[in-house]
């Protein structure tokens, strides 16, 4: 018998076919007009936002830039409650904001903020709640609104995961003051690096427009310290040829995700998210929680099995961001503050998903689940 050793990791981009990038980029070098709201970029916003069922969007240079930008859009400044469950760059970007996360703990089902441990947090400097859907499971996002509302707290949704995701046939994007997406390599939707933030207004689109370039207002009028957080002509050329092929990319994760949950099932200790009523996933991710009480063995135990049978499964996401130097000694980011995050932190494990894994690739990462 020949063991399959190819290996399979986490995710793997779907490229677009070279010869329709390559007929894009000739119209990049004739034109030699490289960056700075070039014809590509102002293409991809208007398709994108048409896509998405959103009003303005504004692309960036990739997701923790359009992070830090909302933050300074926002003027937010004090403490800010969060998710420790998120990849470090959600704190990470309120760090370069001189902002003080203050961590939450999260819900147990689909491990998003809790917003019924929100109101405890707020303090007189906390100004606004960043939470996350992770893995694209929305969070609940008229719960965590009547909060902001009843204390004035501005709310940024970290939509990195969400592409495409709708409630009730509408685009969770549209909730909150502003939402960041992340089109990196490896999402759902790329630029390779890439981003983007959603926001409701002409005026404040141009407002997260005016901060992506320096601060610069037309071409002697610097209104205030800007960045440089600008998405190039050849990031937008690759969007283009993704936005095209989107909707087999989510079908064929849907089928993935399908296959994952069948033959999953039966095997007690494993738990995996399902579809949550009324939204249509993007399915960006798949994770399962492995109780090892249960199961028998640890999440950790079947990550290093995965990993010798050359399968890359990784633990997003394990350290909490709470666990992180920058924020370990913050008092919010006590353990015993943060018991439900703690708890999917040490039993999260998010299996291969992306569009080219096929059907024995499936079987043989589930036969390892299987076998222990
Ligand atoms: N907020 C949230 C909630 C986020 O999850 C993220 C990013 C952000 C904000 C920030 O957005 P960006 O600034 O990144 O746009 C990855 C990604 O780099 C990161 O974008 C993502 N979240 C995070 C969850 O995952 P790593 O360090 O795990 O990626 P890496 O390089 O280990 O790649 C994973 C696997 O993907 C590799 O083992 C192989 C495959 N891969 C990767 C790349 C880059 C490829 O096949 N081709 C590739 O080009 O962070």
């Amino acid at each position: 018998m020949t063991i399959n050793n190819k290996p399979i990791f986490v995710t793997q981009p779907a490229l677009p076919p070279l010869d329709e990038f390559v007929d894009l980029l000739k119209g990049v070098w004739d034109s030699k007009w490289l960056t700075n709201n070039g014809p590509l970029h102002q293409k991809l916003e208007s398709e994108l936002a048409n896509y998405l069922g959103v009003k303005y969007i504004s692309l960036f240079s990739n997701g923790t830039l359009a992070l830090i930008s909302a933050l300074q859009a926002l003027n937010i400044q004090g403490e800010v409650i969060t998710t420790p469950f998120s990849f470090v760059a959600t704190s990470h970007s309120l760090w370069w904001n001189k902002i003080t996360p203050v961590f939450v703990d999260i819900e147990p089902d689909y491990l998003n903020l809790d917003p019924a441990k929100i109101e405890a947090a707020i303090t007189p400097r906390t100004t606004a709640i960043m939470p996350v859907h992770v893995y694209g499971n929305p969070c609940k996002m008229d719960e965590i609104q009547q909060i902001a509302d009843k204390h004035g707290l501005k709310v940024i949704y970290d939509a990195a995961h969400s592409f495409a995701v709708k409630k009730d046939d509408k685009s969770i994007l549209n909730n909150g003051d502003l939402s960041i997406l992340s089109f990196h390599a490896t999402k759902l939707y790329s630029t390779i690096e890439g981003g983007a933030i959603i926001c409701h207004s002409k005026e404040m689109k141009h407002h997260i427009d005016n901060l992506k370039n320096f601060g610069f207002r037309g071409e002697l009028v610097v209104e205030e310290p800007g960045i440089n957080a600008k998405m190039n002509e050849i990031q937008a050329a690759y969007g283009l040829l993704q936005l095209k092929y989107i909707d087999g990319f989510i079908n064929k994760r849907k089928e993935i995700t399908e296959q994952y949950r069948g033959l999953l099932s039966n095997i007690d200790g494993i738990r995996f998210l399902s579809d949550m009523d009324g939204v249509s996933h993007g399915y960006s991710y798949f994770p399962i929680l492995v109780d090892k009480s249960v199961y028998g063995i640890s999440r950790d135990d079947l990550y290093l099995k995965l990993k010798e049978n050359s399968i890359f499964a990784r633990r997003y996401f394990y350290p909490l961001i709470s666990n992180f130097e920058p924020y370990c000694n913050l008092p919010s980011a006590k353990t015993d503050n943060l018991r439900n995050a703690t708890n999917a932190s040490n039993q999260v494990l998010c299996l291969p998903i992306y569009v080219e894994l096929s059907t024995s690739d499936i079987e043989r990462i589930v036969n390892i689940i299987k076998l222990k």
